[in-house]
């Protein structure tokens, strides 16, 4: 009865194939066609300046609390863009790339970060779950729908996304021990942004990688360079096809940087240094797919500023619509119904002060 050495697949890859510089490996390349390279580039620009024109409009107060995703258009783009429709999307809240790539119009995100519920509504002909703002809790919903997928008897997906906090989360651990015991079509993407608010990764767990946590429940699991869209892309074409053949679920950890706050709420000067984040300024996704492009042939600078200008039109055309749709939605009396079958005495009051006020304003402020 000696004590002998258990062989366990022990090996994690890490794929990198475009670096900061824009130099390719080229024998690790995937055959991407040119019009999805440009689509990929227009959606990237489109969600950055889309990004920053949000940030701009929360600053004003024309939209509430939103959170940003800056450096992650790669992490979780790439990633998306090789499911088809009928595969699921299960995000959490860092997805806004993915989500224009699904369809998702840019006037429905202004809608749904002013509070309105008819922002977050999704047509019935898209498989894509709404943001999910309790951290990881949509990782067990993804894995449900696998779950559904393999006992139709269907060769479509799900893919969830969250960051590298909620792999903390019990609920991360309990989905990925169901999608390797049940070997569900489930493809997880973690964008490890290396902040969970202001707590760093080092101090979420104290594995090498997150992308190894797959091991201890029998799927496989791979590290990307999340800021490497060809990477991000190669690596869920390879999970997506082990999902689709039935052969169980992938763990894809995205390496990438939330280059700006966690919310407008945070204040990331208080616990991050200017160092690190110019760090990884260099490391830009956009930029380095830009030189990809550009060595293709595909883009040059002038392509580049003539995109820059109708996202641009776009993003414009998109607040226009936006604020001229939310004069006609939400009756504010609204968020005292639906929580009590019989309204509590103090909501009853808070409410008849609301419309007092409501009338002292002469309806001013209201979507304000
Ligand atoms: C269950 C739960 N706990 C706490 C929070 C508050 N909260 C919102 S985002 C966040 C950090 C999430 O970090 P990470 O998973 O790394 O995602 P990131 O914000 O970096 O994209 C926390 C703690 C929450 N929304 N849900
Ligand atoms: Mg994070």
């Amino acid at each position: 009865m000696p004590r002998t050495r258990v062989e366990l697949p022990e090996a994690i890859d890490h794929l990198s194939i475009l670096n900061e510089k824009g130099e390719l490996d080229r024998p690790l390349e995937p055959a991407v066609p040119d019009d999805t390279l440009l689509r990929l580039h227009r959606t990237m620009l489109l969600a950055r300046r889309f990004d920053e024109r949000l940030l701009s409009l929360q600053r004003q107060g024309r939209i509430g609390t939103f959170p940003p995703i800056a450096g992650q258009e790669a992490a979780h783009l790439g990633a998306v863009a090789i499911l088809r429709p009928s595969d699921w999307i299960v995000p959490a809240f860092r997805e806004m790339a993915a989500d224009i790539w699904r369809g998702r119009p840019l006037e429905s995100i202004i809608v749904y970060n002013n509070g309105f519920n008819e922002g977050g509504r999704i047509p019935a002909d898209r498989n894509d779950l709404p943001i999910s703002i309790p951290v990881g809790s949509q990782i067990l919903h993804a894995v449900g729908i696998a779950w559904a997928m393999k006992y139709r008897g269907r060769d479509d997906v799900a893919m969830a996304f969250f960051g590298d906090g909620a792999t903390s989360q019990g609920d991360f651990h309990e989905a990925l021990n169901f999608a390797g015991v049940f070997q569900v079509p489930a493809v997880f993407v973690c964008q490890n942004n290396q902040w969970a608010i202001s707590i760093p990764r080092a101090k979420q767990t104290r594995t090498r990688t997150l992308a190894q946590k797959a091991l201890a429940y029998g799927i496989a699991g791979i590290q990307v360079d999340g800021n490497d869209l060809l990477a991000v892309y190669a690596a869920a074409d390879e999970a997506v096809q082990r999902a689709r053949s039935g052969a169980g679920a992938t763990l894809i950890e995205c390496v990438t940087y939330r280059m700006a706050v966690h919310t407008t709420a945070d204040d990331p000067k208080r616990y991050r240094t200017e160092a690190e984040v110019e760090q990884w300024r260099g490391r830009d996704p956009i930029t380095r797919f830009q030189k990809y492009l550009a060595a293709k042939g595909l883009l040059d600078e002038q392509a580049i500023a003539a995109e820059e200008e109708a996202v641009q039109a776009e993003i414009q055309g998109a607040v226009e619509r936006a604020e001229e749709e939310m004069k006609g939605l939400g009756d504010p009396l609204l968020m005292f119904e639906h929580a009590y079958a019989e309204m509590p005495a103090y909501l009853k009051e808070q409410r008849e002060e609301f419309i007092r006020l409501q009338a002292e304003i002469g309806g001013e402020g209201r979507n304000g």
